[in-house]
C-alpha cells in the first residue's frame, strides 16, 4: 500500500497523584505510579500520513512546519511504531494542539497520546488501548494516561511492556477543575530536567517516593468511595510534597512565581471563607489546577475572579479517552482550530 492514514483525538490530563522521576530514562519507566483526572477543554488532533512517495519525516504543529529538533522526536517515536512492525515508509505528522496559550497546559500528555493511537491506525497495528499506553509513554511519560477517559492510573510496572496506564474510573460524579492561568510564559525548568536533578540530588526523594505509594492507594480508596473531601486533601498534600522535592534539590529550584502563591492563598481564603470544595495542585510551571465540584465551579469561578481579577479562569469538566477521528471530522477541527484558536506564524 502506498498510502495509509491515521487521525485521532487526545485530551490532556492533570495528575492528582504526580509522576516525579524515572528509573529509566531511556524507557520512560517511572519512579512512581501516579494518577490522573482526562480534561475535556484541553485536547490534541493529530493526522498522520505515511507514504511510499515521502522521502523523510515532516511535522507541522498549528500550521507551521517545524524544525529539525522537533522532526527528530516525532521520528524517534514513529520509529517503535515502525520497528515493531518492520514498516519502512516516513510519515508527515500535523497536529492541532486545542490548548489555550494561557493555560500553560501546551502538554506533551495530549500531543503523544494522540500521536500513538493515529500511528496505530496508519499502520493498521493491532494493540490494546492499554499495549498502546505503554508506546505512549516513550513519547513523553504522562501521555500514558491519556489514552483514557476519567480517572487513570499509570502503573509503574516492572519493565517496558508492563508500564501502562488503565481506567480506574469515569468520574462522572460531579468532579470539575479550574485552571488559574497566571502565566502563559514558558517553564524556565523543563520538567523532564526537572525530575532529573531532583531525583539525582534531593535528600528528599526517598520520602516522595514511598509516599506516593501510600498516597497512590488511599486516592484509589478515596474515589472508590466517591468521597470527594478525601480526593482533595490527597491530591493537594502529594502535590505540595512533589514541589517540596523541587526546593530541596541542588540546586534549589521552583516552578512556583509569587502569581502562584497568590493564587493558592485565593484558593485557600475562599475553601476557609465560603465552604466551597477546592483543591489545589500544580505541576511544572506557574500555574494552578482547582479540583472542586462540578456544581460549585460557576461560584468557584465567581469568588475566585474577585480575589484574581487579572488572572484568566478556565473551567473544564473531566474528559474522555483518546479516539480515532474521520476526515471530515479532521476539516472540522481544522475549521475550529483557525476560528478560536488561530494559526501562528
Ligand atoms: C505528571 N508532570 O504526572 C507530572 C507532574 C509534571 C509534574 O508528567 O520527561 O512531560 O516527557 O516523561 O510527562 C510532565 O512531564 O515528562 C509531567 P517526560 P512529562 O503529570
Amino acid at each position: 500500500m502506498t498510502q495509509s492514514v491515521g487521525i485521532a483525538r487526545a485530551h490532556t490530563n492533570i495528575a492528582l497523584i504526580k509522576y516525579w522521576g524515572k528509573r529509566d530514562k531511556e524507557l520512560f519507566l517511572p519512579m512512581n505510579s501516579s494518577l490522573s483526572l482526562t480534561l475535556d477543554a484541553f485536547y490534541t488532533d493529530t493526522k498522520v500520513v505515511f507514504d511510499t512517495a515521502f522521502t523523510e519525516d515532516r511535522f507541522i504543529l498549528n500550521g507551521l512546519e517545524q524544525d529539525e529538533k522537533e522532526i527528530r522526536k516525532i521520528s524517534r517515536f514513529l520509529d517503535l511504531f515502525r520497528e515493531y512492525i518492520g514498516e519502512d515508509r516516513f510519515a508527515v505528522v500535523e497536529s492541532l494542539n486545542f490548548v489555550p496559550t494561557a493555560a500553560g497546559l501546551a502538554s506533551s500528555a495530549s500531543a503523544f497520546a494522540a500521536l500513538a493511537l493515529a500511528t496505530a491506525t496508519a499502520l493498521n497495528i493491532d494493540l490494546s488501548r492499554q499495549a498502546l499506553s505503554s508506546f505512549a509513554r516513550r513519547g513523553s511519560g504522562s501521555s500514558t494516561r491519556s489514552l483514557f477517559g476519567g480517572f487513570v492510573e499509570w502503573d509503574m510496572g516492572t519493565c517496558s511492556e508492563d508500564s501502562l496506564a488503565r481506567p480506574i474510573d469515569e468520574a462522572d460524579w460531579d468532579i470539575g477543575m479550574l485552571v488559574i492561568a497566571v502565566d502563559k510564559a514558558k517553564k524556565k525548568v523543563a520538567s523532564r530536567e526537572g525530575m532529573d536533578l531532583t531525583v539525582a540530588t534531593s535528600p528528599f526523594y526517598q520520602a516522595w517516593v514511598e509516599t506516593a505509594a501510600q498516597d497512590l492507594a488511599a486516592i484509589k480508596e478515596a474515589i472508590a468511595e466517591r468521597d470527594f473531601e478525601k480526593l482533595g486533601r490527597l491530591t493537594e498534600h502529594n502535590g505540595m510534597k512533589m514541589h517540596a522535592t523541587t526546593l530541596s534539590a541542588n540546586p534549589p529550584f521552583t516552578y512556583w512565581s509569587a502569581a502562584s502563591v497568590r493564587a493558592q492563598e485565593a484558593v485557600r481564603q475562599v475553601r476557609e471563607e465560603s465552604g466551597l470544595a477546592a483543591y489545589m495542585t500544580m505541576d511544572a510551571g506557574p500555574n494552578v489546577k482547582v479540583l472542586c465540584r462540578a456544581s460549585q465551579m460557576e461560584e468557584l469561578k465567581r469568588e475566585l475572579s474577585v480575589l484574581l481579577p487579572e488572572f484568566q479562569l478556565i473551567e473544564s469538566l473531566p474528559g474522555q479517552g483518546a479516539s480515532q477521528l474521520t476526515e471530515e471530522e479532521w476539516q472540522q477541527s481544522h475549521s475550529r482550530f483557525q476560528k478560536e484558536v488561530g494559526y501562528e506564524g
